[in-house]
């Protein structure tokens, strides 16, 4: 019994480990970058650690007091799958902004995050 219990336990950790290894799209790196200070941005940029589907992926911006700020389609970069871009339609005021991600990844895994930045 034991052994069986060992067994199981032993293939649990590889499939955890396996499922790791096989990364989902993490936010790597973003520009305006995480927590920093910035002037008005013209577009939003997400790099991811795999490439990502624009048409399943979603961004959302809210500003000062929880506006919703209008966004432009997301797209990748022409050269990079992983990059998500989207164009930010009007320039925006100084204050405290949120950016909500939701990426689906070529592997059609879900990731989603939310950080902040300001505008200076
Ligand atoms: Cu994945």
């Amino acid at each position: 019994m034991r052994t069986i219990i060992l067994k199981i336990a032993a293939s649990l950790g590889f499939t955890l480990l396996a499922t790791q290894a096989f990364a989902h799209a993490q936010l790597q790196k973003a520009t305006p970058p995480v927590g920093g200070t910035v002037a008005s941005p013209s577009e939003i940029r997400l790099e991811f650690s795999e490439g990502v589907e624009p048409k399943f992926s979603k961004v959302s911006l809210t500003g000062p007091g929880g506006a919703a700020v209008p966004l432009g389609a997301a797209a990748t970069a022409p050269s990079n799958q992983a990059v998500l871009i989207v164009p930010i339609s009007k320039p925006l005021s100084p204050g405290a902004y949120t950016v909500h991600w939701q990426a689906v990844s070529v592997d059609t895994h879900h990731t989603q995050g939310t950080f902040e930045f300001t505008v200076k």
